[in-house]
């Protein structure tokens, strides 16, 4: 089932004049409309007139987080206040969070890519979906929320936290669709066991679990955990939120909705676009959003591009799943490494589970790395003698895989905190500065 063959399957001819329509569009739009992109145009002496093709894109400057921090709160907006009717924000561990703001038309295109989303997992108006991303602020909720009423699926708008009531709800009402981060649903899945239930007491059939990095080997853990098809979504606040990606039942990339959105992979040091397969740092351009249009956004999310056509029947062009952030690497005794690589590496040893943490220390000048890892309580002993034993085999693993010494630490099951949206995986205890 393809939600709107017009746009997801379109021919390669169609699709260049469709972006480059929109693309023109836009260009003039943000130039008469934002006075940051005015200003930023006029800087490097382009004007909207100067995209004529669409590599032409290659001629227009990068928008950052700095610069939408600096427009705090209203300034990147491009129609009059009165014409915004929502409005989401970034996080904003660090500094102020970006805003990002909606008109009527934006939350209509918004509900139209998770519509795509839930039918790429499968999902339609039969469907009940139990929503534990936040509401509130973050994009999670209210997207998928918006999507779900869109195909005409039952949304339990039941929000994150509160994991007890989730498994009452989740067995219940008989959810069929979870929609959460990656590591609350490992959460919810361990909660479920407590609990005394087996997947055979739920009747979930898909979950679509983005927000966070997570790797292939977590995937196969909660399709097992659940008995569901796990499925990828990516999106960020900048450019709108959930469900500009969104992987289909191939499993093999993430559709990304090109008709609202431009993808480029650029390399994060020279800026120049890359060739299509080749990894770099996603960018991205809303070639149809009104109330807050953002050119060349750098993402900092690691992925690459894949145009040839899905076994599914879509043509849209794919990304591969993140596997890092540029400002997420690692660098340990002058060695680059991304959790992802940990991740990925852990996953491979039977008897441990994906709850992690990465704790990397300075002693001296030498850089530490310890790795602590909650083990299945079949293979937590209380003997230290195995327990060193497998954890220096883990250690020596690790160091086959991604060459990177480490210690590993043992710990009990159900010890590690656990997250109710995106879990934290790396402390980085050096001062760098
Ligand atoms: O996390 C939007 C979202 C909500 C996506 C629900 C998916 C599901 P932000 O809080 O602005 O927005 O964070 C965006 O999260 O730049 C990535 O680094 C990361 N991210 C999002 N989805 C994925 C994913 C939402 N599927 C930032 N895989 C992005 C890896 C992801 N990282």
């Amino acid at each position: 089932m393809i939600w709107n063959e017009k746009y997801e399957c379109m021919d390669n001819k169609s699709k260049k004049g469709l972006h480059l329509r929109r693309l023109k569009k836009i260009v003039k739009f943000v130039y008469e409309n934002v006075s940051f992109y005015k200003k930023r145009f006029d800087d490097v002496g382009v004007k909207p007139e100067d995209i004529q093709e669409l590599k032409d894109i290659e001629k227009l400057p990068f928008t950052s987080k700095t610069d939408l921090r600096e427009a705090y709160p209203f300034a990147m907006f491009a129609v009059d206040d009165d014409e915004i009717i929502e409005i989401h924000t970034s996080s904003g561990t660090t500094g102020k969070p970006t805003v990002s703001g909606y008109t009527e038309k934006d939350i209509n295109i918004w509900a139209e890519i998770i519509s795509r989303s839930i039918t790429m997992a499968g999902g339609g108006n039969k469907d009940i979906i139990q929503n534990c991303y936040g509401y509130g602020l973050f994009t999670g909720g209210f997207g998928v929320h918006y999507g779900g009423i869109k195909v005409g699926a039952t949304v339990i708008p039941i929000s994150a936290g509160n994991t007890k009531r989730q498994i009452e709800v989740m067995v219940d009402f008989k959810s069929t669709i979870l929609t959460c981060t990656p590591s609350y649903a490992l959460y919810l899945s361990e909660f479920l066991e407590k609990e005394g239930y087996s997947s055979k007491d739920i009747n979930l059939k898909a979950g679509l679990f983005g927000a966070e990095m997570w790797t292939e080997e977590m995937r196969k853990d909660l399709e097992n955990r659940f008995n569901i098809h796990a499925l990828n979504i990516y999106g960020l606040t900048e450019i709108m939120g959930p469900g500009i990606a969104q992987e289909c039942l191939v499993k093999d990339g993430l559709h990304i909705s090109e008709d609202h959105f431009y993808p480029e992979i650029i390399d994060p040091d020279t800026l120049e676009v890359l060739e299509d397969g080749e990894k770099g740092e996603l960018v991205l351009t809303t070639i149809t959003r009104e109330g807050m249009p953002i050119i060349r956004f750098r993402t900092h999310d690691l992925t690459s591009l894949n145009r040839e056509k899905c076994e599914c029947g879509r043509t849209t062009v794919r990304m591969s799943r993140i596997t890092g952030r540029t400002d997420d690497m690692l660098k340990i005794r002058g060695v680059m490494i991304f959790p992802s690589q940990i991740e990925r590496a852990l996953l491979k040893i039977d008897g441990l589970t994906p709850n992690y943490q990465i704790v990397v220390t300075r002693e001296g000048n030498l850089d530490e790395v310890e790795i602590k890892v909650e083990t299945t309580p079949k293979v937590f002993s209380d003997k230290i003698k195995e327990l060193e034993e497998l954890e220096n085999k883990i250690a020596k693993h690790i160091h086959k895989e991604i060459n990177l010494r480490v210690n590993v630490r043992l710990v009990e099951p159900n010890t590690l905190p656990r997250s109710e949206g995106k879990a934290v995986r790396v402390t980085d205890e050096r001062n760098l500065n």
